[in-house]
């Protein structure tokens, strides 16, 4: 049984709530319809009075905004819509004087096809940033299996690709360059070309630009699809006979750790937060571990985000939604929350702006929507790990209700549709709209609801936001929220302060007790003497918890609970829809 943390195992990034802003969509201060850094300057104090720890940031770099941002063209300036240097240098301290962090997004996958390095790169076959990334003669068509119509190139030139990779957005994943002839790899948009880390030269670059922000004061960074940065020897094809698809080819390369050990030694600190997003799914432990043990044996990364239990409802196509079960997503949790028991740290998160929202996803957003969002935050605020919240999840904020493809703005959702529609796979978008619908990042992407006001207080009247407000900022928005004691919101707050009181909750033990109830989710948490129970009920109906022999009896104090709580025995409670209680066990 753990006893209190010795003090080398107490980090602040673990005792955290970091709050994820897409900057985008959050606040608008200048009228122009899209949100940018003056704009979170103005809702500081909102985030204080919440409770939050530590803010991270999505890019807010100068970039042409093929992915929103994730396309950078300068590592080292802000992009015109969101403000200034000034700008960002005012926030950092607005931050730092209320106590809360900032961590900043780090893109070194790829760049933007418009970064000076790539302008270089494509300029001509012999300087010195052509190595910087992945370009590579064609082949000839004979002598593969795929079809050369496929591709975009001109007339005249009878080439596929070098493999037969698919970017993550649909297409291929190589372009054709018709200047030099050759092919460059993007395992994005064919605007996001993958950086070559191979070459030692980039990965200076990268350090000395991680070096440069960390020097400007932040306390971190999330580390986007850190696990691509290592390709295969070879670039060998995939092997669908095998299940082997681009993903699997493309994750958790050969020197992935080497580079990541690098940058350890170089430029991280065990007191910065480093959170890796790591895609693709399932990962083996061993692996995770690595990442995520402190140096010299790991990585050193302080946690990562795996996919697991957001890809518990989507099938192989990306436009395949599957049902999920809870006993499927509490067996990936348990999984996780066991294999990093030891060493290591968990990330705990069901939204972030690739997401659609939790409450539409897993919980009811209809009858049960405001129990539901608490019990949500309830078991993300009650595992071991660090709980990220993404703006607008603490309103209990909802999918919203897309009907055409020109309501949507994402390039992942975007592109695989277009391409189904042109091939002719598709005939109407009539055909993909209820998976679109449930699964499109956009559903993050809507902006921030702070009023009932026209658009929502996001930006001005006589402005018009870059995507639609969800009507439903009529009744859930911050105003209406704050000034109503039963709301999502004041549950938020209620957690993120209990953490502040309980070590149990950050360093206790996990241990589940539920793991094949159809509707139940059931845990005991256990730091020494201090002991909690958590129980979740996720079901529209009402479900009885027939609780452990020794806990019958137990002298029980309800901590936080959805419901109103006049109830203090564990044994064989009968809980209410979505109803989530949290016992004091002591
Ligand atoms: O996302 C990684 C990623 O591949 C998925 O979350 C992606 O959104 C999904 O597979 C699309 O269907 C990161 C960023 O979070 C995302 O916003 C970027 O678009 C992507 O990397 C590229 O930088």
């Amino acid at each position: 049984m753990t006893s209190h943390p010795r003090d080398e195992e107490r980090r602040w990034w673990k005792e955290a709530v970091v709050y994820q802003i897409y900057p985008r969509s959050f606040k608008d201060s200048d009228g122009d319809g899209v949100g940018d850094i003056p704009g979170i300057i103005e809702k500081a104090d909102y985030l204080a009075d919440l409770g939050v720890d530590c803010i991270w940031l999505n890019p807010v770099y100068e970039s042409p905004n093929a992915d929103n941002g994730y396309d950078i063209a300068d590592y080292r300036a802000i992009m015109d819509e969101f403000g200034t240097m000034d700008d960002w240098e005012q926030l950092r301290d607005e931050l730092h004087k209320r106590d809360i962090k900032l961590i900043m997004d780090l893109v070194v996958n790829h760049t933007s096809d418009e970064h000076a390095w790539f302008l270089n790169s494509r300029a001509s076959t012999d300087n010195e940033f052509r190595e910087y990334y992945w370009w590579r003669e064609g082949r000839d068509p004979e002598e593969t299996d795929l079809d050369p119509e496929v591709y975009d190139t001109p007339d005249d030139v009878n080439e596929v690709p070098p493999n037969d990779w698919e970017s993550f957005f649909g297409g291929p994943a190589w372009s054709y360059d018709e200047d030099s002839g050759e092919w460059y790899l993007h395992l994005f948009d064919r605007k996001q070309p993958d950086l070559n880390w191979e070459n030692e030269a980039v990965r200076d670059e990268v350090f000395e630009m991680m070096e440069w922000w960390l020097q400007k004061g932040i306390d971190g960074f999330r580390m986007d699809v850190i696990n691509l940065i290592s390709k295969p020897e070879g670039l060998p094809d995939t092997d669908p006979e095998n299940d082997i698809e681009t993903i699997d080819r493309a994750v958790n390369g050969p020197n992935v750790h080497d580079y990541l050990g690098e940058m350890r030694e170089r430029v991280l600190e065990p007191d910065f937060l480093s959170v890796g997003e790591m895609i693709g799914a399932p990962m083996p432990m061993e692996t995770a571990r690595q990442y995520v043990t402190p140096g010299p044996e790991g990585d050193g990364l302080s946690m990562i985000f795996h996919f697991e239990h957001v890809l518990v409802d989507r099938g192989d196509d990306a436009l395949e939604l599957t049902e999920w079960t809870l006993p499927d997503l509490k067996a990936i949790f348990d999984r996780w929350q066991d294999g990093l028991a030891e060493a290591g740290w968990n990330s705990l998160y069901f939204n972030n702006h690739d997401q659609p929202r939790q409450v539409s996803r897993y919980g009811n957003d209809s009858e049960y929507r405001r129990e539901s969002a608490k019990l949500l935050a309830t078991l993300l605020h009650t595992l071991r790990g660090t709980p990220y919240i993404y703006q607008g999840e603490e309103l209990g904020m909802t999918n919203y209700p897309f009907e055409s493809l020109d309501d949507f703005r994402d390039v992942a959702t975007l592109n695989p549709i277009r391409s189904a529609l042109e091939a002719g796979e598709i005939e109407s978008f009539e055909a993909v709209k209820d998976r679109a619908r449930a699964m499109s990042r956009d559903n993050a992407r809507t902006p921030m609801q702070w009023d009932d006001s026209e658009y929502a207080g996001f930006t001005d009247p006589d402005s018009t936001p870059w995507i639609d407000v969800n009507p439903n900022k009529e009744t859930i928005n911050v105003e209406a929220e704050r000034a109503d004691q039963n709301s999502v919101w004041h549950y938020y707050r209620d957690l993120i302060s209990l953490r502040k009181e309980h070590d149990v909750i950050v360093y206790g033990d996990y241990d589940p007790l539920t793991p094949g109830h159809e509707s139940l989710w059931a845990y005991t948490r256990t730091l020494g003497d201090d002991s909690l129970l958590v129980v979740l009920n996720f079901s529209d109906d009402e479900t009885q918890f027939e609780s452990p022999e020794d806990l019958k009896g137990a002298n029980a104090e309800i901590l936080i609970s959805n419901y109103e709580a006049d109830v203090s025995d564990v044994a064989d409670a009968v809980l209410r829809p979505w109803e989530a209680r949290v016992y004091d066990l002591r």
